[in-house]
């Protein structure tokens, strides 16, 4: 059976050209910075998002933790928000790890901090208190539905950072999707920002790898924090070479992938028991609900997966899709009409 994976766009599988470009890396040690490929990589990287420097780390979780130990020590404090990955879905690592402690303020529906929220989380100077750093945004969005966080957004917080002596790093696992569904240069979301970490194995898909962006004194402490934690890679030209070829060749065709989760969000929202807000739905990833008690989500989305289909559910009644390189609009005609089948039987 032909499985159709909506799960994650981590599932994406290198296309040819990275397969080919892995096969022909030049490579050398990069804990010597000798690795040419990875080199070239860092490169790229840092021109592409307007940074002085960039450095190839093995994972998103990698790329924000080893931002967060960079901006702050031990008792320090982030402000983040209560959905923001970080948050919830990195196993706790700034605070395992560098003994830093997350203040969250509500995340609204279409990904923002409030800024007044952040305002009044900022700690007064008092021995009481932890020292507020750092402030972290996510964009895009991914427990809010892929929602992207315009320039204008981004350049108000880092107004307030600014004024009161704080970093801001950005969570830009998917910044790429954010710069396609708000049609901008990916700098202009940058910008602001102190250190910007973001995926090449998601909606890139490249295999592994993510890349830690900011100026030439933020990356040479962040390489040694990399270290701290294991990240230092040998012939990592190995991993570079995809990631190469994702930001050369996966960029463009982005677009695609938030018209296949438009089409899917869609005609989901027409599907009796099913409900969705399509307003939300902005880039690649599409959130929807069972309206009805039985199945819950986990049963439907077993039943999904016994028919070709894989879809996380991720909460009682809630299910997400994510659209990725690999699905093509006819698999997304085929998972619908396996969703309606499913629906309809149940
Ligand atoms: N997100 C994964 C899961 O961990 C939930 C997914 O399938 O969406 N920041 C954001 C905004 C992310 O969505 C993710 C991965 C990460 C960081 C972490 O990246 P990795 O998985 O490379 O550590």
């Amino acid at each position: 059976m032909n499985v159709i994976d909506l799960r994650s766009d981590t599932v994406t599988l290198p296309s040819p050209q990275m397969r080919e470009a892995i096969h022909h890396a030049e490579l050398g040690d990069d804990v010597f910075g000798e690795d040419p490929t990875v080199n070239r990589l860092e490169e790229m990287a840092a021109v592409r998002v307007g940074k002085e420097a960039a450095l190839l780390v093995v994972s998103g979780t990698m790329g924000n933790l080893v931002s967060v130990l960079t901006h702050c020590g031990r008792g320090d404090e982030i402000i983040l928000g209560d959905l923001a990955h970080t948050f919830i879905y990195e196993a706790g690592g700034t605070a395992a790890l560098g003994g830093i402690h997350p203040h969250t303020v509500p995340n609204q529906p279409d990904g923002t901090l409030r800024v007044q929220d952040i305002e009044a989380a900022i700690r007064p100077d008092n021995v009481h208190f932890p020292r507020t750093r750092l402030i972290c945004l996510e964009n895009t969005h991914n427990r809010c539905g892929g929602a992207a966080l315009t320039p204008e957004y981004t350049a108000q917080v880092a107004g307030l950072a600014r004024r009161r002596g704080l970093a801001l790093h950005l969570d830009g696992a998917r910044i790429f999707n954010a710069a396609v569904a708000l049609n901008v240069d990916v700098k202009e979301l940058t910008r602001d920002v102190d250190s910007v970490s973001f995926c090449l194995s998601k909606g890139l898909a490249a295999p592994v790898g993510s890349v830690i962006c900011g100026s030439k004194d933020f990356v040479a402490q962040a390489r040694r924090n990399r270290k701290i934690v294991g990240g230092g890679m040998r012939q990592a030209g190995i991993i570079a070479a995809a990631g190469i070829v994702a930001l050369e060749t996966m960029i463009d065709r982005i677009q695609e992938d938030h018209d296949n989760a438009r089409r899917f969000a869609r005609a989901v929202a027409g599907i009796a028991g099913l409900s969705v807000d399509l307003g939300r739905v902005q880039t690649n990833i599409v959130y929807f609900d069972v309206t009805r008690e039985r199945p819950c989500a986990e049963e439907l989305a077993k039943k999904l997966t016994s028919r070709g289909l894989k879809i996380l559910s991720t909460g009682p009644n809630r299910l997400r899709a994510v659209t990725h390189y690999g699905i093509s609009a006819q698999d997304i005609d085929r998972a619908l009409s396996i969703l309606a089948d499913v629906c309809r039987a149940v």
